[in-house]
């Protein structure tokens, strides 16, 4: 088409204009472009999780999940004027970190959700800043019961809970292993104390005794005298309560103590660092984690590929699948909002309502198997496996 000058003139200064408006949308500000003309709308996806202190290593795979998630969405996003970072937040394991980390998560508008935290003491305290700015959150990991019984909208969990998961143990322990006596151990926290309640009331309703119920915290590396006074009781199990970094020392100094017992815990404990601290006092020790092994899901073979070639020099720790699939719900329903009112709606208030309600609505096929949440917030995949470490690895032994 040829063009006098005036109508070239006018033509430039249109190309100039709609150059600004995209500029303004990808520029991280947020707030500056519609995306639904055309424009891309930055938002971030907020990852709250223990990165440098604490359970770091199931942490910092909460991170690579929702990298990935992202990264497998990369088209849709564009398609749908959206322009997604990951972005984290050190929780440390620690609740008033958490509760400092949810405020700046809340007062950005770019955030359009929040996956994590891992520890159900931070993510409890957490969900309710996150209820009052209207935004959603999938916890991959915290599998206290407390988490959904707040009635809080926009609270969800792709893992199950600690009431499906410690009498899953009790039973395995009574009817499958044939232990008869137990001491349970937990470390104060809501995490451990729910796990160790949970477990008493199933290990004596199939007939087992408990010795002794004991209190450690999450912080403690010393477990010599309490160990001394268990060897005393000489129980067939210990039920330990709490996370990988006190249990596996627990594990090595129960052992090298003379104890004969193992060690019976939950998805907490189910790490590779956890061998790797106790040595080879680990063998022998059971853990229960959710869900079932990779090795046994429809899209695990795949999904792992795709994993190792993004993040060559990492472990799968025990939690990615179940972030990569929180990333996920909160990716998809990031994308039906933006379809249905545009994508700069991720950063009002409506658009975050709107994003809480899709993911309520919520109903895929994730790599962990169908991701669909009760009235709750929690999912309807009760799935456990109770692992066993087998020359220095955790190897699955009944789902
Ligand atoms: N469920 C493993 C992470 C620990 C927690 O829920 O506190």
């Amino acid at each position: 088409m040829i063009m006098g000058k005036g109508k070239r003139l006018l033509a430039l200064v249109a190309i100039l204009a709609a150059v600004a408006m995209v500029a303004a949308g990808c520029s991280g500000g947020g707030g500056g472009s519609t995306g639904a003309g055309g424009g891309t709308v930055s938002v971030k996806l907020a990852v709250g999780a223990p990165i440098t202190q604490g359970a770091t290593a199931l942490g910092q795979g909460m991170e690579r999940g929702a990298k990935l998630a992202i990264m497998d969405n990369a088209e849709a996003l564009k398609a749908a004027g959206i322009s997604m970072e990951e972005f984290t937040g050190d929780d440390q394991g620690d609740p008033k970190t958490a509760v400092n980390v949810a405020n700046q998560f809340a007062s950005d508008p770019q955030v359009v959700g929040v996956m994590g935290h891992l520890n159900s003491g931070c993510s409890i305290p957490a969900s309710k800043v996150y209820n009052k700015a209207n935004l959603v959150m999938v916890s991959p990991a915290s599998t206290n019961p407390a988490l959904t019984e707040q009635s809080l909208n926009n609270v969800f969990r792709t893992c199950t809970i600690d009431s499906v998961q410690a009498p899953f143990a009790a039973d395995a322990a009574t009817k499958d292993l044939g232990f008869k006596t137990a001491v349970v151990i937990d470390d104060s926290t809501p995490y451990g104390e729910g796990l160790a309640t949970n477990f008493v009331s199933q290990f004596e309703s199939d007939g087992g005794k408990i010795l002794s119920k004991e209190k450690t915290t999450d912080k403690d590396t010393d477990f010599n005298a309490l160990v001394t006074k268990i060897k005393s009781m000489n129980p067939d199990v210990i039920y330990y309560g709490g996370m990988y970094m006190s249990g596996g020392l627990l594990s090595k100094q129960s052992k090298e103590a003379g104890l004969k017992a193992p060690i019976l815990g939950a998805d907490g404990l189910y790490d590779p660092q956890y061998v790797k601290l106790a040595g080879a006092s680990a063998e022998g020790d059971y853990a229960t984690s959710v869900g079932l092994p990779l090795s046994e899901l429809p899209k695990g073979a795949e999904w792992e590929a795709a994993y190792k070639k993004a993040f060559p020099n990492d472990e799968i720790a025990a939690y990615d699948t179940y972030s990569y699939d929180a990333a996920n719900v909160i990716i998809q329903a990031a994308i039906k909002v933006a379809k249905e009112k545009g994508a700069s709606s991720l950063t009002t208030v409506e658009g975050k309502k709107a994003v809480i309600a899709a993911v309520a609505a919520t109903d895929m096929e994730g790599v962990t198997g169908k991701v669909k949440f009760d009235s709750k917030g929690d999912t309807e995949n009760k799935a456990i496996t109770l692992y066993v470490v087998k020359n220095g690895a955790w190897e699955p032994w009944k789902k």
